[in-house]
């Protein structure tokens, strides 16, 4: 899926701004709210998050469905392109009005959608209604738990429980845009590179044109020519060979763009040149062993909650280059298609998770569920949502080259009867989905152990969260490190051809808390915790990297074991750093990127 791009013949216009909001009562449908003018409404930002910016438990608490609406103008020139109605993302669930018409319907709350204006929008003023559900359960992914209870005095009360640790922000959370294209346009392009500089590539349009290719590099020279004028109609394919390529890597991310014409259309897609590979224990980066430095993240700031923040995103990468980190994971959702292009271009790799959180019913990090062992492979049911979640992540990042590995859930119950069944179709999907082959993961927790793992066998790298010294060991640190030896230890001897990849470790910590004995939740034990994981990593060659959990401190439900979030970042939430941040730098600016452990 192409991003809408200003181009000698695409024209882009942003909706975003203030818009129109309202809780729904229970009748919006009924009263049929998307054919006039919301009533009574309050100003929204569009994109951000509804819950924080309202300053109304009643908002920030709603569960359901919400209404967003906003007037735009169009002219009759435009009506003349195809036209393009484009949401970021909209959390989770949406419908689309146009005038009082339905539009479309679309599940998901983190990856991008787009509708057909042509034959529904007119000339002149037009009526757009946002539609927003926010609601979890065994059928989302994220996975949640719908539960009525009856309270006396009260009645039936419905608590919507998310099963996952990260508060359920909602609302339309990315960029709104129109955009417009010939009618014979290209619909998407797929970009394959090689060392030695052969760039294969798939184009598919709609329509009949003369089709044109060319690259350009970083300062616009043309470096290579692919097609060269032949009319084509639906696509092509190509290859082309770039003389003495210039490599995308963390130290230099360079980028090149394959512009393509087809017929009146252009679009210009940038790429970077650089492989991806799995052998001997080791994850390889261009043919090198690479070592991973970096986080767990989340979208997430005061105010706009989830939503888009393009100065948070610039800010939080330029701490990640401060603290010395190479990578991070797109933890628990795919993140914003303008962090991917940032990321490409500043040279920071990403593991890029769908928002397969959740799929655990006896998952407890949240406090409040409990629930059946061994029966999470019964009760969800998202197997079909979850390709859906998978294919169109891939089609959307496919060409991103700092994506190096797609993550196709996080903390599953993989050690639970049914798990393998869950998910081998969904990693060999993965594998089908990605023309560049990426290695494709699962991040695993604590319960699914070398022993127990039902889905290691059939992943590429193992990607393990541990909290030992944390929700085990609290405290103890000398036991905790001798359990996550003894683990390691069990992993590498069973799969010493995989490299193992630490994605979750961490202890909460409450920023200005000292204590001369590292006690829990000091800045002190953050520290001293990190220090021994680091230790212990040392230890084991196949481990290639270590993403600590958080970035930064973060929002999460109301429960007993978060005091205002979760308190597990290096930086709080407001992006200042604790202690750690500091021993982390130190550590990370003397760990190369390449070669870390085999002392070449
Ligand atoms: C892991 C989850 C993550 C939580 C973290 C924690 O993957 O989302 O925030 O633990 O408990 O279970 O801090």
């Amino acid at each position: 899926m192409l991003y809408p791009q200003m181009s000698e013949s695409r024209t882009v216009i942003s909706l975003d701004g203030i818009w129109n909001f309202k809780l729904d009562n229970g009748d919006g449908f009924e009263e049929k709210w998307p054919e006039r003018k919301l009533s009574d409404a309050r100003p929204m930002p569009v994109p951000c998050s509804y819950n924080d910016v309202a300053v109304d438990p009643e908002i920030r608490d709603h569960i359901g469905w919400v209404f967003y609406q906003r007037d735009f103008y169009i002219t009759n020139q435009m009506l003349m392109s195809r036209l393009m109605l484009r949401f970021g993302s909209v959390t989770h669930t949406a419908r689309i009005y146009l005038n009082g018409n339905l539009l479309c319907e679309h599940k998901g709350g983190f990856l991008p959608f787009e509708v057909r204006l042509n034959g529904f929008a007119r000339a002149g003023s037009n009526l757009l209604t946002v539609a927003v559900d926010n609601r979890v359960d065994n059928t989302t992914l994220p996975a949640g738990r719908l539960v009525t209870e009856s309270y006396p005095k009260i009645g039936e009360v419905t608590r919507d429980y998310p099963n996952f640790d990260f508060y359920n922000y909602a609302g339309i959370m990315r960029p709104v845009q129109i955009y417009a294209t010939p009618h014979d346009y290209i619909e998407d392009i797929s970009i394959q590179t090689a060392l030695d500089g052969e760039v294969s590539y798939q184009i598919q349009c709609s329509g009949e044109g003369k089709m044109l290719v060319f690259v350009q590099d970083a300062d616009g020279r043309i470096v290579a020519w692919g097609d060269d004028g032949r009319i084509v109609a639906w696509g092509d394919d190509g290859r082309l060979k770039i003389d003495s390529p210039v490599l995308w890597e963390p130290s230099n991310p360079y980028l090149y763009t394959l512009t393509v014409t087809f017929g009146d259309d252009i679009y210009r897609q940038t790429f970077g040149i650089r492989t991806v590979e799995v052998r001997g224990g080791r994850f390889l980066l261009n043919g090198k062993p690479f070592y991973f430095k970096g986080f767990g993240k989340h979208e997430d700031s005061p105010v706009h909650g989830r939503g888009f923040d393009s100065a948070m995103n610039v800010g939080d990468i330029n701490l990640l280059k401060w603290i010395g980190a190479n990578s991070f994971r797109t933890s628990h959702y795919p993140y914003s298609e303008e962090m991917m292009m940032l990321c490409d271009r500043e040279g920071i790799l990403v593991i890029d998770e769908v928002p397969a959180v959740g799929l655990h019913t006896g998952f407890t990090a949240t406090g409040m569920l409990g629930g059946e062992a061994n029966g999470t492979w019964t009760q969800m049911q998202t197997a079909e949502h979850h390709q859906e979640v998978i294919s169109q992540m891939i089609a959307r990042d496919k060409n991103h080259p700092c994506v190096v590995m797609w993550s196709v859930a996080n903390e599953p119950a993989s050690e639970e009867d049914g798990a393998a069944e869950y998910f081998r179709p969904l990693v060999e999907l993965a594998r089908d989905c990605d023309p560049q082959h990426r290695p494709v993961t699962i991040v695993q927790y604590g319960g699914a152990t070398p022993e127990t793992s039902k889905v290691s066998d059939f992943i590429d790298v193992l990607c393990l969260n541990r909290y030992f010294g944390w929700y085990s060991q609290e405290g103890r640190l000398d036991l905790a490190e001798v359990m996550l030896e003894d683990e390691l230890k069990r992993w590498t001897e069973k799969y010493p051809e995989k490299p193992i990849l630490f994605t979750e470790y961490g202890a909460d910590t409450i920023s200005g808390m000292h204590d001369v004995i590292p006690t829990l939740f000091s800045e002190e034990y953050q520290e001293a915790l990190l220090a021994m994981y680091h230790q212990v990593f040392d230890r084991f060659p196949t481990v290639c990297g270590e993403q600590a959990w958080n970035f930064a401190d973060f929002a999460t439900a109301e429960n007993i074991r978060r005091v205002q979030g979760n308190k597990k970042g290096i930086f709080t939430r407001g992006r200042k750093p604790k202690k750690a941040a500091f021993s982390l730098k130190e550590r990370w600016e003397s760990i190369p990127d390449f070669d870390y452990k085999t002392g070449k």
